[in-house]
């Protein structure tokens, strides 16, 4: 029967990483990720990565550049690193789920720290940094929390980056299988939806992938070993347990052309063939044709083993993860003035959207557009597991936070989610805004780029007392999820 609602089971939620959240950096055990070697930053002042030669002298570069070969991860002490306390989620779960529990959450998204588990991402386990993930799972379930799991967001132990250049070398894939088999048996029972990557398509260079260099060689090789990992991953998965849901993610940015000139078309579609061929990938288990093409063009050469493909095609997911914040556009005239900063790359400016204090272009149908196209093209359930509006917010001086904005770009993007599922007939399974808590932006290191429905104490130097307190957005969510969204379709 059709029917004009959300569907009854629908999993309304919110959105965290361990490296933006969590903190407590080397706290009982856990080892030094990458992320905990990025600098803070600002709009205007790039984050930087910090590191050490073999002779002792230190460097630091912005995330664009390749480290030095034998650079080794260095925590310089005169620096302000954003993930060692983060929002202190370390500290703080107790009190900050019984908040998402007020809400009503019904399911929450949360990634684990490789290195908290495996504090070299070797086969070394460290059964303190379990306890925490086992109190955390236990606290969700008291309140029939369902948890979410990204096993791998922007993170990786500083030793596989250091010794083995992360990703690009086979024995990660290994080493990253071990830690995906302990926390599968460890939850078997209690986590029943998993991802493995987060943002897939925007993985790169030494923060994400451990890899020093970032010639495409190099970085499409880490992907193919991140390719195999998950498929891998997936197929231990179920073997465990056959109910798991494990899916894949990517940070999906549609692009339109400017008009109809057949030039921007064409870039567009190839724009959007750089986050479909990591669909492709993942939900059909195999290289696209486009893809291969591009890499005989490049002369890109992906060393393979005999077994592969074969756990490329074994090993497909069963739902797609996304993010979605902002849509994009191709015009191939397009002037560097006339660009915006969309994500890592330059963008066209869509004159028909207005766009956040951080250039990201606000476009609710895009939402539905992209629910849509990607529903059309793999027939398999899909999950938002991001979305939000960053925002500079402000305490009143009778301490309310009066986040208006941001509840009307919810209210806007549940309207969209709303009508890709009941004119589409998309199948969404859930939806989990990003940064539900205030926590450390990715792109610019900063606290001032702000997504919670909970506003945390904390500023972009690391000063504040890290209390949390109720945006007005949170009784509003609250109301959201209540009613299963008619609250949010009711007013226009
Ligand atoms: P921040 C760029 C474009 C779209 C999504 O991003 C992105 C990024 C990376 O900066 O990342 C995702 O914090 C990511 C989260 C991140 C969130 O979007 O730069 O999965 O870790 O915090 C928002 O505003």
């Amino acid at each position: 029967m059709m029917t004009n609602k959300f569907p009854d089971n629908f999993l309304w939620g919110g959105a965290t990483a361990a490296n933006q959240y969590e903190g407590g950096y080397l706290a009982d055990g856990r080892g030094a990720s990458t992320a905990d070697a990025i600098t803070g930053g600002t709009q205007t002042s790039p984050r930087m990565i910090t590191y050490q030669l073999l002779d002792g002298t230190t460097g630091k570069v912005t995330r664009e550049k390749a480290l030095p070969t034998n650079a080794k991860t260095y925590i310089d002490p005169d620096q302000y690193y954003p993930s060692h306390i983060a929002t202190d989620f370390y500290h703080h779960w107790k009190e900050d789920i019984a908040l998402f529990a007020e809400m009503g959450f019904k399911c929450y998204r949360f990634s684990i720290s490789w290195s908290r588990v495996c504090p070299k991402g070797t086969k070394e386990l460290n059964e303190d940094g379990l306890k925490f993930y086992d109190q955390v799972i236990d606290e969700l379930l008291k309140y029939d929390i369902e948890p979410v799991v990204t096993i791998n967001h922007f993170d990786m132990p500083a030793y596989l980056a250091d010794e083995f250049d992360g990703w690009s070398s086979r024995k990660t894939i290994e080493y990253f299988l071990f830690f995906c088999e302990t926390i599968f048996n460890r939850y078997r029972d209690k986590v029943k939806y998993w991802m493995t990557f987060n943002e897939i398509n925007i993985l790169r260079s030494w923060t994400q992938l451990g890899i020093h260099s970032n010639d495409p060689q190099t970085l499409y090789q880490a992907k193919h070993h991140i390719f195999v990992a998950s498929a891998k991953a997936v197929e231990i998965g179920k073997k465990i347990n056959k109910d798991f849901q494990i899916g894949m993610m990517v940070c999906y940015i549609p692009n339109y052309p400017k008009n109809c000139r057949p030039e921007n078309v064409l870039e567009s579609l190839q724009f959007n063939r750089e986050l479909e061929f990591y669909m492709d990938v993942q939900v059909r288990g195999y290289y696209p044709a486009y893809k291969i093409k591009e890499f005989e063009r490049k002369g890109i050469k992906i060393s393979k083993e005999a077994d592969d493909d074969r756990i490329l095609a074994k090993g497909t997911v069963d739902y797609i993860g996304f993010s979605y914040y902002m849509s994009s556009v191709s015009d191939v005239d397009a002037q560097e003035s006339d660009m915006v900063i969309g994500n890592q790359m330059k963008v066209a400016k869509n004159p028909y959207l207005e766009a956040s204090d951080w250039g990201w272009a606000i476009d609710p149908m895009g939402l539905r557009i992209s629910l849509s196209k990607i529903y059309d093209r793999y027939q398999v359930p899909l999950f938002i597991v991001e979305n939000g509006l960053g925002a500079y917010d402000k305490v009143e001086d009778d301490g309310s936070i009066n986040d208006d904005y941001r509840i009307d770009y919810f209210q806007k993007h549940i309207q969209a989610i709303h009508e890709a599922i009941t004119l589409d007939g998309v199948d969404v399974i859930g939806y989990t805004p990003w940064g539900c808590i205030d926590l450390v932006s990715a792109g610019t290191g900063e606290m001032d780029k702000r997504y919670g429905f909970i506003y945390v104490n904390l500023d972009n130097e690391g000063e504040g007392d890290l209390s949390r307190k109720r945006k007005k957005s949170f009784d509003w969510y609250k109301k959201v999820i209540e009613t299963n969204g008619q609250s949010a379709l009711d007013v226009q």
